[in-house]
């Protein structure tokens, strides 16, 4: 297949209520939403996950912009592609920014998949049908406002709660979730919020009976991930500090983690999602797909890479109507008794809902040589 146009717009879309964690507060997501067009005139599409701001990974909405603009662009137009993984090695010469690249990663994989009349999932080597629907609810006002949260999530069926902490927001708001939700398949996500100096804090979670508590420390602290690990039993699960197969290579080998979160977008794209999940499951390292707040295009690729065999725990994919009033695809995701379809339909399997896409664009540019 040959690249022959690109289509960027930038979206934005308001979340129905801020989204805060230990970095930071979201409730305005802009992205770029692509559409790449081959040779037929056969289109694949792709969303680009990062944040406004710098908190989370160093990349913003606007670096993916720029990076997509002036260098991914450029160099895949007109390229002979018989495969979406050659694509890590095209834009090799770019480094990191994997945002950039997997938002155009992935509208090559939709592509593709199209082009051989196959659904994303089973172009991955995906087998499940159906997904099991995790909720990462960001940190409230109040407890009462968390516990009653919490309870309306039990009851649309979910599978397993995420909550977000902090120093001074831990220990006494996981003790109340407990109480109230002794059995609830329940984590903590700190989103690098302490240091190796809190391991005898980090250690009173134990008796809580978590899953896992992800990302305790900062996104480079490989080894004191290994040293936390050794001396608390809750289970430590990376998501920032795994920016590729490499990373996890390393962690795997020290001892940092015992689970990955795997985002398509923070490790670049399908296939280095994909070469993960791969070593993960020879490692016995069990995954999970976690979330960037996504809109329609970006949850379908959620649901197509955690149809794969080791992705065991439920992630952070949930139904389109707990982000947005309305979102961009049809029919938007659904979740039923806890799980979500895994789509047949060619591609990402969703359709791409124009109108509604329009009413968010504020930009669109079109690039072709
Ligand atoms: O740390 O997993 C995270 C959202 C934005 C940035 C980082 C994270 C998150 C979430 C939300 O936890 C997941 C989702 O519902 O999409
Ligand atoms: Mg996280």
């Amino acid at each position: 297949m040959i690249i022959k146009k690109v289509i960027m717009n930038h979206v934005k879309m308001r979340l129905h209520e801020p989204f805060k964690t230990s970095f930071g507060t979201i409730q305005d997501k802009d992205f770029a939403l692509l559409e790449v067009v081959d040779e037929n005139g056969t289109t694949g599409w792709g969303e680009s996950v990062a944040l406004p701001d710098p908190t989370y990974t160093e990349e913003t909405f606007k670096t993916s912009w720029h990076i997509l603009e002036d260098f991914l662009i450029p160099v895949l137009l007109d390229k002979e592609i018989s495969h979406p993984d050659e694509v890590e090695e095209i834009f090799s010469p770019i480094r990191r920014n994997y945002m950039a690249k997997a938002a155009i990663e992935g509208a090559v994989w939709d592509l593709y998949a199209k082009r051989k009349n196959l659904s994303l999932a089973a172009a991955l080597g995906g087998t499940k049908k159906k997904i099991a629907a995790g909720i990462s609810i960001g940190i409230q006002q109040s407890k009462e406002e968390l516990l009653n949260k919490i309870a309306g999530y039990i009851d649309e069926g979910y599978k397993r709660v995420k909550i977000k902490i902090k120093p001074g927001m831990d220990i006494e708001v996981i003790k109340a979730v407990r109480s109230r939700f002794p059995d609830v398949p329940l984590m903590a996500d700190a989103n690098s919020a302490y240091t190796l100096e809190d391991i005898d804090h980090l250690r009173k979670l134990d008796e809580f009976n978590l899953l896992m508590i992800e990302q305790p420390l900062g996104v480079h602290d490989i080894l004191d991930h290994a040293k936390l690990q050794q001396s608390i039993k809750t289970p430590i699960c990376l998501d920032e500090s795994i920016q590729s197969l490499n990373d996890a290579k390393n962690a795997i080998e020290l001892g940092s983690c015992q689970i990955i979160n795997i985002k398509i977008g923070r490790v670049g794209g399908l296939s280095p999602a994909r070469q993960i999940h791969q070593y993960c499951k020879d490692k016995g390292i069990a995954v999970w797909c976690g979330g960037m707040l996504e809109a329609g295009i970006g949850r379908a690729f959620n649901i197509a890479i955690s149809s794969l065999e080791n992705f065991t725990l439920p992630g952070d994919t949930a139904g389109s109507s707990r982000y947005w009033k309305e979102d961009i695809i049809t029919p938007e995701v659904v979740v039923q008794n806890g799980y979500i379809d895994v789509p047949s339909n060619i591609g990402i399997g969703f359709e791409p809902d124009r109108k509604r896409i329009q009413k968010y664009t504020v930009k669109t540019t079109i690039y072709n040589h």
